[in-house]
């Protein structure tokens, strides 16, 4: 199902190699781009058309290769361990929109959006065993904010529960790397991704970045902010559902490593996801797990390294 109401817009045109695509765009000039391919979010502009998200200038927009940047769709599985394509297979499937979703809660008739629907095939049925309806809805706020709203149904006729983990890999585009700050995961535990996922307590001051840093962040607030400085721009994401933050920038070494990544990219990205890791979650037949995470981006009061968290993260 998607919306157009007077001033905002849901166009489906096809994007790079073919692949459809849909654009939201907001009366205010901000817009989101996402392909049908992975349901992947790959651009959000503000009011001013600036780009907010990162997507590599190297990025393979073929499948089964996931799109690297933007918000890739970690389901049924984050993370490369498992026995599924590393992340699981969202990312790597094509979605279809959904013009029969369900009334999905709050039902807020200003903004534009996009329901995409995914259910597993015969072929991932081999590889997952379990059905599903997966429900997303992307939606463009009137003061330019992205929402994601996912609700995952567990449609096993056999009775069995399904259990999986999950995450929007969200990648946000920085002015310069070695000037971002982290707010809202001090003093919190995190597995270690570069350490076996070894468990440590993060320091008491906000996460800076001087070399590779790769940390699933556990039982997080609903809120963290990051910040340019140079931009003097804080994006602030609020996240229902999803205990878990992961915090990745592969630095220099791995991203010499990565086909699909620029060798200097890592200075102008960092990925902050809302995540359900540590508990992954189960579901009955029958049942639906509903999570959401709200991007924004609105101006620092970023002064001598400090950022008031109150005043940022409290803003409405
Ligand atoms: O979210 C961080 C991470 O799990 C890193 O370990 C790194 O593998 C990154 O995801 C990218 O994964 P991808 O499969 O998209 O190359």
């Amino acid at each position: 199902m998607s919306t157009t109401t007077d001033n905002n817009s849901v166009e489906i045109t096809k994007g790079i190699n073919g692949l459809e695509k849909v654009i939201l765009r907001e009366i205010n000039g901000s817009s989101v781009e996402l392909y049908l391919y992975g349901a992947h979010v790959t651009s959000w502009k503000n009011e001013q058309g600036e780009e907010l998200l990162f997507v590599s200038s190297k990025a393979i927009f073929k499948p089964p290769k996931p799109i690297r940047g933007g918000i890739p769709i970690c389901f049924p599985q984050f993370s490369n361990l498992g026995n599924l394509e590393a992340h699981g297979f969202a990312r790597n499937r094509i979605w279809t929109i959904d013009n029969d979703a369900p009334p999905f809660p709050p039902n807020v008739t200003d903004r534009v959006f996009v329901d995409l629907l995914l259910k597993p095939t015969e072929e991932d049925l081999k590889i997952w065993p379990h059905s599903f309806d997966y429900r997303l809805r992307v939606t463009l706020g009137p003061a330019g904010d992205l929402m994601l709203t996912s609700r995952i149904r567990n449609t096993n006729t056999d009775g069995k529960p399904f259990t999986f983990t999950f995450a929007y890999h969200t990648y946000f585009s920085v002015s310069d790397i070695s000037e971002v700050r982290v707010e809202g995961l001090e003093t919190h535990d995190y597995l270690d991704n570069t350490k076996n996922r070894e468990r440590y307590t993060e320091q008491g001051d906000a996460i800076t970045f001087e070399s590779e840093i790769d940390k699933i962040y556990l039982s997080t607030p609903s809120k963290i902010a990051i910040l340019d400085h140079e931009k003097k721009r804080t994006f602030v994401i609020r996240k229902d559902g999803l205990p878990d933050a992961v915090v990745w920038n592969p630095w220099d070494k791995k991203a010499k490593a990565m086909a699909d990544f620029g060798d200097d990219e890592y200075k102008h990205m960092v990925c902050v996801e809302a995540a359900a890791i540590e508990k992954p979650i189960s579901l009955k037949p029958g049942e639906e797990w509903r999570v959401r995470q709200e991007l924004s981006a609105v101006p620092s009061s970023y002064f001598s390294g400090q950022l008031d968290p109150n005043k940022v993260l409290a803003r409405s």
